[in-house]
């Protein structure tokens, strides 16, 4: 059974959570129209390779216009608090959650569009935004986030990579590993240390830090290497050598890159709890269906008490996932600050993700492990999400100081 049969045979997924408080009319008639969408959509291509499929699901999503939800393409002011009522996070998370149920690809896709120019919808100015967010909403344009380092990854403000800058140009020299749509973009904001770290004794390091436009064709801009990782996607090393910029591409004032990367990974952190929710219902519907079908010792799995105990287990946790992201996603879209509720959305729905998909591969026993199953590829699906924009080690630490300095 191939992927497209796997998903037409599964049990289908229910969009009953939209009745819940959190969502407005607008976004239960935006899910439904793409829930319809994504069902017409082919998955899994993988005769294309994963570059082409990516570019195709770019090109497909712009056209049919879901890349314009996460971009703030409103031209004006470029503070993020004025940004906040523009990049709506309930519809961001919808968007990734119905995504990541049909084709993890799709999802990232989408993501990386989003994560890739937040910083030019938080903080670009009107010609910054004019000149690249149209493309990137139409799908013309791909973009990638390069803010980790071999040695900067959870540590963002120990990074190397330098940026020496002049009243009229910035010149760029280091590297950035783990970096997604390395490779397929065709526009890079990087994130570079622009005061050396001893600059100044009682400088904080992470406010030596600024992010900068590089389209893909600068001179000195290469992509050192590729990386392959379980779940394929485009995912590489840059080098950055002597690459001069216009100071015009610098995103915000000098020295405002940490913030810029932390308040973009605030809204798509969220974003990516919702993307791990989804991973879970499919999972979860995966695990009904098997249970339903499969006979043993003379009754089906689904009439076994220890069947239902698990299928109970992964309800909850989806549901538990389900309510932090959704709140979080609610929170912001309200104007308020979400660092730990993010944290929180990201950190319970992905590694609930992770045990909800290993139940779903334990119901489905020996077929479950065989390659190209819908819960084999799940379960490589989810890994990198406790990994990526924040280790699940990372959101502990954020959610730990959050209580703390709220409680000072
Ligand atoms: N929004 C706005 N400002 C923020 C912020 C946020 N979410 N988080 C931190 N800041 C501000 C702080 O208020 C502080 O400002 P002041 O210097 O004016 O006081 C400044 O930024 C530095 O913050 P902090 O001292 O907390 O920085 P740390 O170096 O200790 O940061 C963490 C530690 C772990 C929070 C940070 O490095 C992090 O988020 N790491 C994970 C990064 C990540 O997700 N990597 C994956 C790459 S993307 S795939």
């Amino acid at each position: 059974m191939n992927r497209t049969q796997a998903l037409n045979g599964a049990a289908p997924i229910g969009l009953a959570h939209l009745a819940w408080p959190f969502f407005d009319p607008a976004h239960r008639e935006l899910a439904q129209q793409l829930a319809q969408w994504t069902a017409q959509q082919p998955a899994h291509e993988d005769h294309l390779g994963t570059d082409e499929q990516c570019r195709t699901w770019v090109r497909r999503l712009g056209q049919a216009g879901w890349l314009r939800h996460v971009v703030a393409l409103e031209p004006g002011g470029a503070s993020s608090s004025t940004a906040h009522t523009r990049l709506d996070t309930r519809t961001i998370c919808l968007l990734r959650e119905t995504l990541a149920q049909h084709d993890g690809l799709a999802d990232f896709a989408l993501a990386m569009q989003g994560l890739g120019s937040g910083a030019i919808s938080l903080y670009g100015t009107p010609e910054q935004r004019q000149q690249w967010l149209p493309d990137v909403a139409l799908g013309q344009c791909i973009t990638a986030f390069a803010l980790s380092e071999s040695q900067a990854g959870s540590d963002v403000a120990a990074m190397q990579c330098r940026a020496e800058e002049t009243p009229n140009e910035v010149v760029l020299n280091g590297e950035k590993t783990w970096i997604s749509n390395g490779g397929i973009a065709d526009l890079y904001v990087v994130f570079a240390r622009s005061r050396p770290m001893n600059a100044a004794a009682s400088a904080k390091a992470s406010s030596g830090i600024s992010a900068y436009l590089v389209p893909a064709n600068t001179p000195g801009l290469r992509i050192a290497e590729r990386i392959q990782v379980m779940a394929p996607h485009p995912l590489a090393r840059l080098q950055l050598e002597d690459c001069r910029l216009p100071i015009e591409n610098r995103l915000g004032q000098g020295g405002q890159g940490f913030k810029i990367a932390m308040q973009t990974l605030d809204v798509f952190r969220t974003s990516v709890a919702a993307a791990g929710l989804g991973f879970a219902r499919r999972a979860l519907a995966e695990g009904l269906q098997r249970a339903r079908s499969r006979a043993m010792f003379g009754a089906t799995l689904a009439q076994q008490p220890l069947a239902q105990a698990k299928l109970a287990d992964m309800a909850m946790q989806v549901d538990a996932a389900a309510l932090l992201t959704y709140r979080a996603a609610w929170m912001r879209d309200q104007g308020q600050s979400v660092t730990m509720e993010a944290a929180m959305a990201k950190l319970t729905a992905t590694e609930n993700a992770q045990r909800v998909i290993d139940s779903a591969v334990q119901l489905w026993g020996g077929l479950g492990v065989v390659s190209g199953q819908t819960v084999e590829r799940l379960y490589r699906e989810i890994r990198a999400l406790r990994i990526y924009e924040g280790a699940s080690e990372v959101q502990q630490l954020i959610i730990g100081r959050e209580l703390l300095r709220a409680a000072s």
